[in-house]
Order: structure tokens, then C-alpha cells, then sequence
């Protein structure tokens, strides 16, 4: 049977509306959903290939258990049992710390992940927990942690009302945009221009986004925090600083203004490779504008400075005048996030990595100390791992080393729809179901749309009679890690929504305060993920408050009403809300950052250290490890090549297709060189996610695009210590041609 159905993508975090047409339970089509009122019908190449992704025929769709080298299938029940069994016996043999959990990006876009890895994580009680937020944003959620109070409230640029937007370590126009949800990123940004705005890129590559933009000013990699002190130096020096209604809201403007004062712009011009004069320009211009953004991503955050350079990032914001008004930078309002939770005081390190003695922060500890908390003998030792949609093998730095721990491990246990390079070490993989028959609610990503918005989409095509959905998956393990193997998901999803709604009838300032929760309970409908959203949304900023706003959301409304999703408006300012610090005022100048800049004042007036860095690179047709099995991704030439300047090829005697050795402390590859000008001198580049040619994966497609896995030479061993985040920018490393 032919028919219609709407949806969001899961790809990437633009959310881009989808329209599938489809034949049966094959996806036929897939169009932008041109009723979406935030993509308006805009999709993507990978938007585009999403039925092939759907169907692909190497997806698993039944668990495997691993037999020697091979897997093979096995029903659910025989898998659960089985992970339950090892479970048990790690945690008897090594106790609670000896089971590690990694999750991995998916758990971004999927709804399961967000609704149910807390439940395991808890009933674990481990504490050895990761995730690919510290390969990613967490100096974003350091930063904001520190300055607002809560490590969520990370500011999004207003890209549709901004006159100026001051752009570092962000390329959207291969990546669609990161922390900052926005459909059409590069239409958005054209429209800047076109209003008569301005757009300033800083990178050490010409991107396709700086290439858009007014100014493309090259960095040397891992310098931002410098270049961004000797603008906020520059603000103070000039006199520039202009609060406007963040006056009397922020506390250590004076602190700050003193820590800046070594900073010049001069101090730092030969680490950055920047010129004083432009760094005075682009403060000035930052100063001038009517309404500007500065917005720093996955570029400022996975390099040694992480924090530093994030913290500077939303500073600038700050002295500016631009926090929280419109076209600056704004907190959007998430449907689904209450505005009455009671937050609590942001701190790190609450424990500390076993080996290396790396800080908590947000309940985990860095990927980049994973491997030695596997391989490392003595007390404590990770002994069983869980990955929840996450190819470590080839995303963590120093990977090589990684795959040596996974093999290393007594039970592994994956949720994953592949067999690929990290998933072949696992003892069990439970495969979730396909896209269409998943329902799709973005939790972790409503909260940074450049509008306020909302889309719930029910799954397209009904899962086989059998076949666990990711959310059972994922609540069966956690019934599992509680001693409760046979135990009811339902039960669970109960216990968790009398749990919540026990505590908001608590909170003076609720919708529910004073109510009576089973009263509340009986107004809810659906199962599982509906019956967690339909409350999560009722306790909403939009919500209906059951019964407060008769008007407002329950999850009925958003399904049945605004199957293409509902725009709630343009980003309002709602500093007060957010702020949660015990000043009340946004901290501009934390005594942990002072304390980290001391690390940056060593690079000032200092010569940039010689040899060549290594950078990462995104490209449009791919997303991290995991699309390289779809045919029309990965057509055409080899994009897994090794970018340096000419001027470096030639020093090296290295030309167009050679094969080249690259060598760093963590560990040494082999790939093709492309030279090219759009790299900067001294600076040569590889995209990540590559490296398919493993024995024992099923991706077919992929093995025969296999390219090299760059982070065999990143290093697991430096990371930005205050977020423990991987550093995978500006990593030395020599380059040499073989043969
Ligand atoms: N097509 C595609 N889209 C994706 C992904 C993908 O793999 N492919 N991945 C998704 C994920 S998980 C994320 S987190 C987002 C990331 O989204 P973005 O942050 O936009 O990611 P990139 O495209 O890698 O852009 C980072 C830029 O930083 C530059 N850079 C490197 N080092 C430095 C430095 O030291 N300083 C400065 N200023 N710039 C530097 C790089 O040259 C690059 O152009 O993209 C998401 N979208
Ligand atoms: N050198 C270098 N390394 C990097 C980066 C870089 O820029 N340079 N970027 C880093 C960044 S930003 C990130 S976010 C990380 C990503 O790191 P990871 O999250 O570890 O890696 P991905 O490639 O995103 O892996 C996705 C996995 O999820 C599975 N999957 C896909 N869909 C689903 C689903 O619906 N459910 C479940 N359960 N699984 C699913 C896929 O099969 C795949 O195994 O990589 C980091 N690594
Ligand atoms: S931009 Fe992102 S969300 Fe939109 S279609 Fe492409 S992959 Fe999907
Ligand atoms: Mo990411």
C-alpha cells in the first residue's frame, strides 16, 4: 500500500521535516516537508538518502551473540538472558565501578536515549561513565555551567534577526550547523548578508562557510582563547564594553577586565598567526554592530583551551550587550524542559578518573580516558563495557589503543543497528528498530533551535510483533542492571513518571503545586515514550499544566494537531529563568577559568612552536562513522585524504596522490595527500569516522570505502582539563611520503 508519512530527520541536528513516501514499510521517497514551519521544506543529500539508510540490507534486525571470532543470531530472550548472566558475574567478580557505559552522538537525535540511559546509568551505579560529549561540547557545558549556572543553558546565535555574527571552529555548510538547530544554515546565513549584515569565519581553513562569508581570517589551530583575550582586552582597552541591559546583571567584570590586561593584541599575534591590527578591527566591528552573535563550535571546543576559548566566546557576548536580546545571542525554550526544576549548584569533579585522576563533569568522565581505565590492572578496572549507538573504535582519540582495551574486556554489550568496528567486540548487540519505526522527539536538541519549536513524529511503519523498540531495549538493560531481569518496562516508565510528578507537586511555582499525583497520572495517555512525553510537555513551558492552560501542548495535540510540527515563536530574552548561579548574576569571570588562563599567558609574545598540527575536517555527504554504507554518500572520489598547503608539500617533496606517513606521539597511518591553499601553512587536515577495513564487521559498502582512521594519531592523553574533552585540533604531527 502507497502512502504518506511526516517526520524529522535523525541525521544531523538542523531537524529538517521530512515527507517519505512509502510502498508497504520501504521508503519510497523522501522530500522536505514543506509544512515544517522551521525547515520549510529544506532537506540535505543525506536527508535525501534516508530510505536507503532505512533499508539497508546490512542493518541488523535481530540480536547477534558473539561465537569466537563470528556472530551469530539469536532471539531477544536468549540475548536479554545473556547479558543479564555476564552482567551479573562482572559485577559479582569486580563490583559496580568494573561496568563502563558509553554513549555515544545517535543518542542525540533518538528518543530512547535521552528518556531511558539515566535509568540504567542509575541502576547501575557506576561510575565509570562516557559519552561523545567529551569528543564534543563538553567546554560548552563547562562554560555555561559556570556562567549561567546550569551546564544546558548554552546560548544560540539568533541567526535570522543578527546583523553581525562573528563565526570560529563552525562549518555549517558541511555540517548543517551544531548547537545551534537551525534548517537551511547556509540559506540563514545568506540572508545575513542580503539584510546588509556582516559574517566573519575564523578558521585554519578557507571552508565552503568562510568562503560565503564577508571575512575568512585563518588561526593557527587551538589558539582561539588567545585571539578571543585579545578582544576582550581590546573591548576594555577601547573603551567598547557596552553592558547595555546586562548592566547590574553580571559579577566580575573587574576581575575579568584585570586578567585581560596582559592580552594585547600584540601578545598574541605571532600564536595565532592573526595580525594586531585585524584583531582590533574585528572587536571594533563586534562593538559597532546594531545586533551581533559570536558563535564558537566543535573547532573552539575539541582543542586544548576548550573551555577557556567557550567561556570567551559567550564573555564577548556578554560585554557586547548581546547575551539574551534579539539577533544576539538567546536561550531558546525547549517544550518538554520545565521552567520550575529545581536546579542544582554546578560543580565538577565530584570523582575522578581511576588512572589519570580526571574530574567528573556531568555525571562522566573523558572518553580519552577510557582505554587506560580498561587496560590498566589493580582495583577498579573497567571489566564489561555498554555502548549505546557509539563507534568508539574509530571517534575516540588515540583509538588505536581503545581497540586493544574493547578486545580486552570480559563482556561487552552493544546497542547498535551495525556489526561495525567497535560493535565486532561485543559479546551481544541488540539492535534497535529502523528510523521509520522509531518515534522521533528531539530532547536533547529542542533546546538550541534558533526559533522556539516543537515536533513530536509517531513511527512510520509498526514494528514486527516481537521486536523490542529501542526504548524497551534500553529499559529491559536497565531492569537487568537493577536485579530485575523479568521485571516490566512499563513498570519502569511508571516509576519514573510517579517519581517526577511526586516531586513538581512539591515545587511552589509549578503547574501541579499542591496537586495530588495519581490524580495527575490519570490525565495521561499513550505507553512507554508517549506517556514520558505527554507528561514532560503538559509540565511544560507550553504546556497544558494539567488543566492549568486548557489551550496549552500534551502530546495528543503536538501528534494529532501539528503532525509537521508547531512553531512557538521567535527566541524571547529569559536570562531570568535560566540564571542559576549563587550570585544570581552571570559569572563573567570564574575563579577556575582565571586560574586556567594562567596556562595561555605562557603563549603570549611566544613564537608558534615549528612543525606541522593536524585538524579534522566534515564533509556534507557524511556523519561521523556511521553513513559510509550508504551507496549514494559515499560515491565518487576518495574524500579520506590528507589536505596540506602546497607550500608544505613542496618543502616535503609531496605531491597530489602520493602516499604519505603521518606520525604523532599516540601513533602513525598511511593515506593520500590532496595538497591545497585552502589549508593554511603549517596545518594539514583528515576527516574522522573512517578506517572501515576491520575483519569481522558487516558493512559492506563501507569496506570498500574503507579510508584510514585519523584518530590512530590523536592523542588520548592530552585533553582540555577542565572539561577532560578530547583534543583533536592541533595535534603535532610529522608528515613524511613513503616510498
Ligand atoms: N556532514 C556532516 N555533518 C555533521 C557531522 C558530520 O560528521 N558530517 N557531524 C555532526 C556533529 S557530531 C557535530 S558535533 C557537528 C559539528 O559541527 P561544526 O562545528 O560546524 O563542525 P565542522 O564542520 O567540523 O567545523 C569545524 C571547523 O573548525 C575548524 N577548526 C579546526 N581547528 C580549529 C581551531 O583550532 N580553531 C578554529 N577557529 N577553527 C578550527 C575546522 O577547519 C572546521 O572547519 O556537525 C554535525 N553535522
Ligand atoms: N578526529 C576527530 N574525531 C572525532 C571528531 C572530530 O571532529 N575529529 N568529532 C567527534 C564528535 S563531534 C562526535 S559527536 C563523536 C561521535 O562519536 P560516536 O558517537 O562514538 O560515533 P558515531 O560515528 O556517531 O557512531 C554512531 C553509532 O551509532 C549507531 N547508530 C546509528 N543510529 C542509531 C540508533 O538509532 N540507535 C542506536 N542505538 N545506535 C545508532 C551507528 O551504527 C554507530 O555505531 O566523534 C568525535 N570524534
Ligand atoms: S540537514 Fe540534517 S536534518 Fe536536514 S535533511 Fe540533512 S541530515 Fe537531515
Ligand atoms: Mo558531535
Amino acid at each position: 500500500m502507497k502512502r504518506t508519512a511526516y517526520r524529522t530527520c535523525p541525521l544531523c541536528e538542523a531537524l529538517c521535516g521530512l515527507e517519505l513516501s512509502l510502498d508497504n514499510d520501504r521508503v519510497t521517497k523522501v522530500r522536505g516537508d514543506a509544512a515544517d514551519p522551521l525547515s520549510k521544506g529544506f532537506i540535505c543529500p543525506k536527508g535525501a538518502t534516508l530510505g536507503s539508510l532505512d533499508g539497508d540490507p546490512d542493518r541488523l534486525d535481530a540480536p547477534l551473540v558473539r561465537d569466537g571470532d563470528r556472530h551469530v543470531q539469536t532471539w531477544w530472550d536468549a540475548a536479554f538472558a545473556t547479558v543479564a548472566r555476564q552482567l551479573r558475574a562482572v559485577i559479582e567478580r569486580h563490583g559496580r565501578d568494573a561496568v563502563a557505559v558509553y554513549i555515544g552522538n545517535p543518542n542525540a537525535h533518538t528518543v530512547a536515549g535521552p528518556l531511558y540511559n539515566g535509568a540504567l546509568i542509575r541502576a547501575l551505579g557506576t561510575r565509570n561513565v562516557f559519552s561523545a560529549s567529551t569528543a564534543d561540547q563538553m567546554p560548552k557545558h563547562v562554560s555555561a555551567g559556570y556562567m549561567f549556572g546550569d551546564p544546558l543553558a548554552v546560548p544560540v546565535p539568533d541567526l535570522d534577526r543578527t546583523d553581525h555574527l562573528l563565526m570560529l571552529g563552525a562549518n555549517p555548510l558541511e555540517s548543517n550547523g551544531s548547537l545551534c538547530s537551525a534548517p537551511d544554515f547556509p540559506g540563514r546565513l545568506k540572508a545575513i548578508r542580503a539584510r546588509g549584515g556582516r559574517i566573519t569565519v575564523v578558521d585554519p581553513r578557507r571552508t565552503r562557510t568562510a568562503a560565503l562569508a564577508d571575512q575568512h581570517i585563518p588561526i593557527r589551530p587551538g589558539t582561539d582563547a588567545h585571539l578571543l583575550f585579545a578582544l576582550v582586552h581590546t573591548l576594555f582597552a577601547e573603551d567598547l564594553v557596552q553592558l547595555g541591559h546586562l548592566e547590574g546583571r553580571v559579577h566580575g567584570l573587574d576581575d575579568l577586565r584585570a586578567l585581560a590586561v596582559d592580552f594585547t593584541p600584540e601578545q598574541v599575534a605571532d600564536i595565532t598567526g592573526i595580525r594586531p591590527l585585524q584583531i582590533r578591527r574585528m572587536a571594533r566591528e563586534l562593538a559597532a554592530a546594531e545586533r551581533a552573535a559570536v558563535y564558537g563550535r566543535i573547532g573552539t571546543c575539541t582543542q586544548s583551551y576548550g573551555t577557556l576559548a567557550s567561556w570567551l566566546v559567550d564573555v564577548l557576548n556578554v560585554l557586547t550587550g548581546n547575551l539574551d536580546r534579539p539577533g544576539g545571542a538567546m536561550f531558546p525554550r525547549a517544550a518538554h524542559i520545565p521552567l520550575y526544576r529545581k536546579k542544582q549548584p554546578f560543580t565538577t569533579g565530584r570523582w575522578h578518573s581511576r588512572v589519570r585522576g580526571l574530574p567528573e563533569v556531568r555525571g562522566e568522565l573523558p572518553v580519552a580516558a577510557l582505554a587506560e581505565e580498561i587496560l590498566t590492572p589493580g582495583e577498579g578496572r573497567i571489566r564489561a563495557l555498554i555502548t549505546i549507538g557509539g563507534n568508539p573504535a574509530l571517534s575516540a582519540p588515540g583509538s588505536g589503543r581503545l581497540e586493544e582495551a574493547l578486545a580486552d574486556l570480559e563482556f561487552m554489550v552493544s546497542v547498535d543497528p551495525y556489526l561495525n568496528e567497535t560493535t565486532r567486540h561485543a559479546h551481544v548487540v541488540l539492535p534497535p528498530p529502523r528510523p521509520t519505526q522509531s518515534p522521533h522527539y528531539d530532547l536533547a536538541l529542542l533546546n538550541f533551535t534558533v526559533r522556539n519549536y516543537a515536533r513530536y513524529s509517531p513511527p512510520a511503519v509498526p514494528l514486527p510483533k516481537g521486536r523490542p523498540s529501542e526504548a524497551e531495549i534500553l529499559a529491559r538493560l536497565a531492569l537487568i542492571a537493577s536485579g530485575d531481569p523479568d521485571g516490566d518496562p512499563a513498570a519502569l516508565d511508571e516509576m519514573i513518571v510517579g517519581a517526577t510528578l511526586a516531586k513538581a507537586v512539591t515545587i511552589p511555582g509549578s503547574p501541579v503545586h499542591g496537586r495530588e499525583p495519581a490524580e495527575l497520572r490519570k490525565a495521561l495517555t499513550g505507553r512507554g515514550v508517549e506517556l514520558r512525553l505527554d507528561m514532560m510537555l503538559r509540565l511544560g513551558p507550553y504546556g497544558e499544566g494539567f488543566g492549568a492552560d486548557p489551550e496549552g501542548l500534551t502530546l495528543a495535540r503536538l501528534r494529532d494537531e501539528h503532525p509537521h510540527g508547531i512553531d512557538l515563536g521567535p527566541l524571547e530574552p529569559r536570562l531570568e529563568e535560566v540564571l542559576c548561579t549563587a550570585s544570581g548574576l552571570v559569572e563573567l569571570c570564574p575563579p577556575t577559568f582565571a586560574a586556567d588562563a594562567e596556562r595561555l599567558r605562557e603563549g603570549l609574545g611566544a613564537a608558534p612552536p615549528q612543525g606541522l598540527v593536524l585538524i579534522g575536517r566534515r564533509h556534507l555527504r557524511s556523519n561521523n562513522s556511521w553513513l559510509h554504507n550508504v551507496p549514494a554518500l559515499v560515491r565518487g572520489s576518495n574524500r579520506c585524504t590528507l589536505q596540506l598547503n602546497p607550500a608544505d608539500a613542496e618543502r616535503l617533496g609531496i605531491n597530489a596522490g602520493d602516499t604519505v606517513r603521518v606520525t604523532s606521539r599516540a601513533g602513525t597511518l598511511e593515506a593520500v595527500a590532496e595538497p591545497t591553499d585552502t589549508v593554511m601553512a603549517g596545518v594539514v587536515s583528515l576527516p574522522h569516522g573512517w578506517g572501515h577495513d576491520r575483519p569481522g564487521t558487516r558493512l559492506r559498502v563501507a569496506g570498500e570505502h574503507a579510508g584510514v582512521n585519523v584518530n590512530v594519531v590523536t592523542d588520548e592523553q592530552e585533553v582540555d582539563p577542565l572539561s577532560g574533552n578530547a583534543v583533536f585540533n592541533g595535534v603535532p604531527v610529522t608528515v613524511e611520503r613513503v616510498g
